[in-house]
């Protein structure tokens, strides 16, 4: 795997002939659905920023929000040490991990910063928003998330930090991300810690509107894995012909989105050769993103086998940051 500085390494998930996989099972599974990954395409991605700016999504202020408190803070919480490996997956555009830096930096200590993303693009953004200094090492790895731990792991025995923010981990079912967490855990020693952003349950109608935006990004961003097909797999989706609809389902703790079919249609896929039938009023599932009880929290952190668990919250105790390690509370 090659690092530093956006020298790519193979990239696994994104590979189209693995998209039009996922395509042909997706559409010819009752009731259809897609990965949620394949949003970020690089519109997708632009979309996704536009939304976090939105008033209704208050994710994103609210962990900004708990960032900015911890930052003085997370040194001590840390064990003062001194050097560490600050390692984020799916870094964005860098702007709320700066806070956490800037504090860390502020206590004395040394950072080499790894962000690792799939996307290129993404870690282009970031590398404007955060630089090298004489404290500040930044290695960008463009690639798979526990392909770029182990390889940091494999060329530096400094404490880590790794930062998983933003309820990304939301975007998981819970089977999935139980697994995720226990592989994290296999990949760490007993002085690293993590920092993960779990969105809180809260009214139906805050999760309601957040999910609805009233400018309509997120129908877009909805509408953009059809626009998606289209373009890399020469499939002919009439977007007209499709609606979003995203609600909070209070049985299983998620936000779900899906797409609804309007008619009766056909649509074909060039690249399968295939076409897929769509009844009048048939969903398309695109996403779940599961919200959190600090109990779920706990319960989650001690199922994949992290011990020490402290929260951070904002001031309407909308999202929590949640700090883990392992032995005795921090
Ligand atoms: C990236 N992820 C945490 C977002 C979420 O809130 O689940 C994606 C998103 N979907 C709709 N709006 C934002």
């Amino acid at each position: 795997m090659k690092i530093s500085n956006l020298e790519t390494e193979t990239r696994v998930s994104d590979r189209p002939d693995q998209f039009a996989l996922d395509v042909l099972h997706g559409l010819s599974a009752d009731p259809k659905s897609l990965s949620s990954k394949y949003f970020y395409d690089d519109y997708g991605s632009e979309l996704f920023q536009k939304i976090t700016g939105e008033k209704e999504y208050y994710l994103t202020k609210c962990e900004f929000e708990i960032l900015d408190r911890l930052a003085g803070e997370l040194p001590s919480l840390l064990d003062e040490n001194q050097i560490l490996d600050v390692i984020e997956f799916g870094a964005g555009d860098g702007h709320k991990t700066k806070l956490l830096l800037d504090g860390l930096l502020k206590s004395g200590m040394k950072i080499d910063y790894y962000p690792v993303d799939i996307s290129e693009k993404a870690m282009l953004l970031l590398m404007k928003n955060i630089y090298d200094t004489d404290y500040l090492k930044i290695n960008g790895v463009v690639g798979d998330y526990f392909a770029g731990l182990r390889h940091v792991q494999s060329i530096s025995s400094k404490p880590k930090l790794v930062l998983f923010l933003g309820s990304s981990i939301g975007n998981m079912e819970m089977a999935e991300a139980t697994a995720f967490l226990k592989v994290l855990k296999r990949n760490l020693k007993s002085c690293d810690s993590v920092l993960i952003g779990f969105d809180q349950k809260k009214s139906a109608e805050i999760l309601n509107r957040a999910y609805n935006d009233s400018a309509g990004y997120t129908t877009q961003f909805n509408l953009n894995i059809l626009e998606r097909m289209n373009r890399e797999l020469g499939a002919n989706f009439d977007l007209q012909h499709f609606q979003h609809y995203g609600f909070y389902n209070p049985r299983s703790g998620a936000m779900e989105s899906h797409l609804i079919s309007q008619r009766d249609q056909m649509v074909y896929v060039q690249d399968l050769k295939r076409s897929f039938h769509f009844e009048r009023f048939e969903p398309l599932h695109l996403e779940y993103s599961f919200k959190y009880l600090p109990s779920d929290i706990e319960a989650l952190a001690e199922t994949a086998g992290f011990t020490s668990i402290r929260h951070f919250t904002d001031e309407k105790a909308y999202f929590i940051d949640s700090l883990w390690g392992f032995g005795t509370l921090i």
